[in-house]
């Protein structure tokens, strides 16, 4: 992955890619409504889960970048097992985590899709020893545990033989030149994604390939309106060159916070989307968790991603960073769920949110601080602070302050070293009313 980002060329052109949302064709108003749930959400586990698990190589990309050759690549087809699917347990361990929904691969640019596709293509239903549809029974898990059902597809199809792009530098024709099988291919993916609206009804959409092809070729605005035709509740992420809801940055964490009204990162558990035997640069569960709130912190979201192995297995160090991740989340949860994004940088050097009625500020304090911590340019007064998931009460004192300035003083908190957590601690402040700040340059403005 990082390799693919590292040539110039990929950099422009992700750029460009994500120029294209700015050029967005949903107008932020009209959606507000049905991107609630989204808002509030705050964290997903994405699932990369296919036959490339099977020798544990790139998803798809492994034959594009001809690292195995397309024939190798498909002979995965053969041990793909399931046979230790479980998605019962699946949906538990992805309840446990905090997660309010979950993204998995319906079909990646390999072009094999998880369901009994009713389209003459590949399916782990047809084509693997599963023998069977493993979506349906996962939707259902999560339903039955409330969590919000994300289908992951690939515009791209590098497998049809009638869609033009194959492998890195030969292609089977342009879309321009011929339009009868460019048609044809359009009729077979409309069709699919027909299939999984009316099958599965997903409350998310999360598109993928799109720099393929422009709006145009892809009949975005049909791709759009048909989905939103059976279910207008329906969020589409920001890959379908224009006609989505949210932004998606995958695998880089944004540093400055994103003008988009929603956005959602992209990032894998350890190095890579599916599962990878060699793959064993872990992030750990503090990484993640940092993370987690630094996203938060700019009014994003969090979709995980965990790869599990042909047979259905998670592999042990997801477990793990799901779990912690979940118990940090529960203890923490006033401070993650349904808030907002936190006050500017520069007041407090550290990730914060804001509840939604913006007079309780969560302080996320880094790594094991102790001692005292300080905030600038608060212009409130606070009534009481605690240590979340604790009930600890801290106090502080107001340094500096010039009674006839209106700039606020420095306001110092001690945090004991008795009231940190294993990971993040949190502190929440309750303010005397809405957040304040004073955001000039000291002196008299
Ligand atoms: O499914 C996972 C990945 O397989 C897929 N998206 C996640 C969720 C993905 N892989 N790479 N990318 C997305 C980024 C694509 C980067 C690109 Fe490019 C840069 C596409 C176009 C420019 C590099 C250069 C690859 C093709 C040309």
């Amino acid at each position: 992955m990082f390799k693919r980002y590292a040539s110039l060329f990929g950099l422009i052109i992700c750029c460009i890619s994500f120029k294209t949302f700015s050029q967005q064709k949903t107008d932020p108003e009209t959606i507000r409504p049905k991107m609630a749930w989204f808002e509030d959400a705050k964290l997903g586990i994405f699932i990369h889960w296919g036959i490339y698990a099977v020798n544990g190589i790139d998803e798809s990309w492994s034959f594009y970048n001809k690292k195995i050759s397309w024939p190798d690549y498909m002979k995965q087809l053969n041990g793909f097992t399931a046979s230790k699917y479980d998605p019962a347990a699946w949906a538990d361990l992805i309840k446990t985590s905090g997660a309010r929904y979950a993204v998995l691969t319906t079909k990646h640019h390999d072009g094999v899709a998880l369901w009994n596709t009713k389209e003459n293509h590949y399916s782990i239903a047809k084509n693997t020893p599963a023998k069977r549809d493993v979506l349906t029974p996962f939707y259902a898990e999560l339903r039955k545990r409330d969590i919000k059902v994300g289908a992951y597809f690939s515009l791209i199809d590098w497998s049809h033989p009638d869609y033009p792009g194959f492998l890195k530098d030969s292609s089977r024709y342009k879309a321009a030149n011929d339009t009868a099988k460019w048609n044809k291919f359009r009729s077979f993916f409309q069709s699919q994604i027909n299939e999984l609206s009316n099958q599965f009804n997903p409350d998310l959409f999360w598109f993928d390939g799109d720099w393929e092809h422009s709006a145009a070729e892809w009949e975005s605005e049909k791709v759009r309106s048909g989905i939103l035709a059976r279910n207008p509740n329906a969020i589409i992420n920001g890959r379908l060159m224009g006609y989505g809801d949210y932004d998606t940055p995958e695998q880089n964490v944004p540093v400055s916070r994103p003008k988009f009204n929603w956005w959602e990162l992209c990032m894998t558990v350890n190095n890579n989307w599916g599962f990878q035997h060699k793959d064993t640069n872990w992030k750990t569960p503090a990484q993640i968790i940092a993370l987690f709130a630094d996203v938060v912190s700019h009014g994003g979201n969090l979709l995980l991603d965990i790869g599990p192995r042909e047979d259905g297995s998670i592999p042990a160090q997801e477990v793990t960073v799901l779990k912690e991740l979940g118990s940090w989340n529960k203890k923490h949860s006033e401070a993650i769920f349904g808030t907002q994004a936190g006050i500017p940088a520069g007041h407090f050097y550290g990730p914060t949110t804001i509840s939604k009625d913006s007079t309780t500020l969560y302080l996320f304090l880094q790594g094991h601080t102790q001692g005292q911590i300080m905030i600038k340019g608060l212009s409130n007064q606070i009534k009481d602070i605690t240590v979340v998931g604790k009930g600890t009460k801290l106090t502080h004192q107001v340094v500096g302050k010039i009674s006839w300035s209106p700039v606020p003083g420095l306001i110092y908190i001690d945090v004991p070293a008795m009231s940190i957590d294993k990971y993040m601690t949190v502190l929440a402040l309750k303010l005397d009313k809405p957040v304040s700040l004073y955001r000039g340059k000291g002196g008299f403005e």
